[in-house]
């Protein structure tokens, strides 16, 4: 079974989405394996979104992930990255396909929901970053 690291993002915890976003995966074959609300320090944000460091976007999205608490999952089930991917829609909601996370929660492109591993590589990193193994079940 393939495993994903998901984050519901400040804008959607401050909403009061969280219980209807978790649905989202549990409704679609995802089961939670890991999962805890954390209010992020910079350092963190920095840090997990490193990929990121150089492009212009980068103070703003770490603004924006620090703005407020988080509820981070690791999912898991057959093709986890890329059912969560799939469910989160588009990282624009403004592109993204209608019934997905994005489209029916998203703010605009900043303030978009929810994160979600893009690659095996990736998920693993991002896993490992948040969760130690015996939070994992
Ligand atoms: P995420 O990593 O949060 O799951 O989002 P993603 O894969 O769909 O998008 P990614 O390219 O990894 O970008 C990470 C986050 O940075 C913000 N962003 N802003 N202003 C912009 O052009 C821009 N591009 C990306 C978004 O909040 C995105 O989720
Ligand atoms: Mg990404």
């Amino acid at each position: 079974m393939e495993q994903t690291l998901s984050i519901i993002k400040p804008d959607a915890v401050a909403k009061g989405v969280i219980g209807k976003i978790l649905d989202r995966f549990e409704s679609n074959g995802l089961k939670i394996a890991a999962m805890k609300k954390v209010q992020l320090s910079r350092q963190d944000a920095e840090a997990f979104y490193a990929v990121h460091a150089a492009r212009p976007f980068f103070n703003d999205l770490v603004d924006f992930m620090v703005s407020g608490p988080v509820v981070i999952t690791v999912l898991e089930g057959e093709n986890a990255i890329l059912k969560n991917r799939d469910l989160m829609g588009a990282t624009n909601p403004k592109e993204a396909a209608p019934g997905t996370i994005r489209a029916d929660f998203a703010e605009n492109i900043d303030a978009n929901a929810v994160h979600g591993s893009d690659s095996a590589e990736n998920a693993a990193i991002e896993i490992a970053f948040f969760f130690s193994g015996r939070e994992i079940s």
